[in-house]
């Protein structure tokens, strides 16, 4: 099974609701950078790449989306439905985003800054690393 999720606790009041992100406690990893992906057109797939050494968590903030995962060996969907629940993305899997609903954010917590050369984004390329 490559899904492996972290549940957040849901904190609230009377005034609504919090869930609170801290690296090192409920994140996994220290966090080195926070992006977010929205307005992403019907029918688009994202993604489409592996990474070398990044280690990250995505959480739909707002709707919905679907996530492939691809080790090289095995592929699976991970449906992501809730803001409390975040999808712990490792290096080297390969992944698509895709089937995001209208309005969706997409927002990820990174271990490191960006840089490009992480990026594996031939996915020959990636079969023959998994090797
Ligand atoms: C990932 C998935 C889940 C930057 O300049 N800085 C950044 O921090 C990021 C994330 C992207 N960019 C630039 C690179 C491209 O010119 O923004 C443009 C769009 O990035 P990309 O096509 O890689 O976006 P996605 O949605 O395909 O992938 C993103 C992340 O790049 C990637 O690391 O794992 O979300």
């Amino acid at each position: 099974m490559l899904k492996k999720t972290i549940k957040f606790k849901e904190l609230g009041d009377d005034q609504g609701w919090l869930v609170s992100l801290e690296a090192e406690r409920n994140i996994p990893f220290p966090v080195r950078r926070v992006y977010y992906i929205y307005g992403t057109r019907a029918g688009v797939r994202r993604g489409r790449h592996a990474h070398r050494k990044l280690r990250q968590v995505l959480v739909c903030i707002t709707g919905t989306c679907t996530i492939l995962l691809d080790d090289g060996r095995s592929r699976e969907d991970v449906h992501l439905t809730g803001n409390t629940e975040g999808l712990i993305l490792e290096p080297m899997i390969w992944h698509e985003m895709f089937d995001f609903s209208p309005g969706c954010v997409l927002m990820v917590l990174a271990d490191d800054w960006y840089d490009e050369g992480d990026y594996i984004r031939d996915y020959q390329t990636f079969k023959d690393l998994c090797r």
